[in-house]
């Protein structure tokens, strides 16, 4: 049987190539293996603080770029999660049945609070239940993400378990699909950390709208290390992420890319890497420009996306109202 599949992104930042390789580039691959809705996620965008026009800026771009990445509107359902109440609604009862021990243990909130300190809101925390509202709103089975969001869909999971086993079978148990290569790409400045939409160092993320000069800069200024040796190897964080992301854009196996660099420099392996990534983005680039001229295209593609699910939201919030008691009960009398 098909399973509903629901993914999200956040309209925030640079979309960097971890998005693309990790999420957008297999959503468009995958889209017509099963029911496919792919949501942008602006209430999660505001738990932390987003300039208002920006945002809904971003919302558009993030929409151009997932029709650029090939996610078909006939195929799939695209929407801006605000434009469906029941995600926030739903989050709300989740919160009354999550027990404050499972959120106190995800980690992102760990790190991010420690970035944005004694400004990390109650949304910040509060993030996960939101997420899991996303996933079980549709009662979706799968859910393809990168590494760092596996933690969030095991919640997801948790939570539906324990509402179907308190009030009765509601939810379906989604599972997170994470891509065996590929799934954390790391900084290029800092590969011990995840490359990410919102950080300070532009030189850690590579962009896919960057422009080729900015992409082989940036490639040619990645940390590596001391060894002259190109091979796979995890110990070597820089190398095996640059290694990794040349493995993502040439479909070629490791151990061809291993002898295509055997006894040559890392300067010549970060110059073929540039041209590769540039090549691998330019038909992206030119679609996302394409498609950005008509902008009011799809911000209707958005509204028809929200029009199309709001109904099957809606369907599953009335169901679980229904089973926590809320609203009134059947009237007697006139
Ligand atoms: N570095 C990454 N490698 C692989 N996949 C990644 N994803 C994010 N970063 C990487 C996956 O991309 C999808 C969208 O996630 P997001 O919108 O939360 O993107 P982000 O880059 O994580 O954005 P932010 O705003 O900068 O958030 P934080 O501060 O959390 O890093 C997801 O499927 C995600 O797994």
């Amino acid at each position: 049987m098909k399973k509903r599949v629901f993914s999200g992104i956040q309209p925030t930042g640079t979309i960097h190539i971890g998005n693309y390789l990790a999420a957008i580039r297999r959503w468009a691959i995958t889209q017509a293996e099963h029911e496919s809705i792919f949501c942008i996620v602006d209430l999660h965008a505001i738990t932390v603080p987003q300039e208002p026009k920006l945002l809904k800026a971003k919302n558009l771009e993030m929409a151009g770029m997932l029709l650029a990445a090939g996610i078909d509107p006939e195929v799939s359902v695209i929407f801006v999660q605000s434009r469906v109440s029941a995600h926030a609604e739903l989050a709300w009862i989740l919160n009354c049945i999550i027990p404050m021990g499972w959120m106190l243990r995800m980690i992102q909130f760990k790190e991010k609070s420690q970035r944005h300190k004694e400004q990390a809101s109650t949304g910040l925390f509060d993030y996960p239940a939101l997420m899991a509202a996303d996933i079980l709103l549709y009662r979706t089975g799968l859910v393809p993400v990168g590494e760092d969001q596996r933690q969030h869909v095991e919640l997801a999971r948790d939570v539906a378990e324990r509402f179907n086993s308190r009030y009765g079978p509601t939810f379906e148990l989604p599972e997170a699909v994470i891509p065996e290569v590929g799934s954390r790409i790391m900084g290029l400045k800092d590969p011990t950390k995840k490359m990410s939409k919102t950080g300070d160092d532009k030189d850690n993320v590579l962009g896919v709208l960057d422009p080729p000069d900015q992409i082989r800069a940036k490639i040619m200024k990645a940390v590596t290390d001391p060894l002259r040796e190109i091979r796979f190897d995890p110990e070597r964080p820089g190398i095996h992420n640059l290694l990794v992301i040349y493995e993502l854009f040439s479909a070629e196996g490791r151990q061809a890319i291993e002898q295509r660099f055997a006894g040559k420099g890392y300067a010549q392996f970060k110059a073929e890497l540039a041209e590769m990534v540039i090549e691998g983005l330019r038909p992206l680039q030119a679609r996302f420009c394409e498609l950005m001229k008509d902008q009011g295209y799809i911000g209707r593609l958005l509204e028809e996306g929200a029009d199309r699910i709001r109904p099957v939201a809606e369907g599953t919030l009335n169901t679980v109202k229904e089973k926590v008691g809320l609203g009134l009960p059947v009237l007697r009398g006139s």
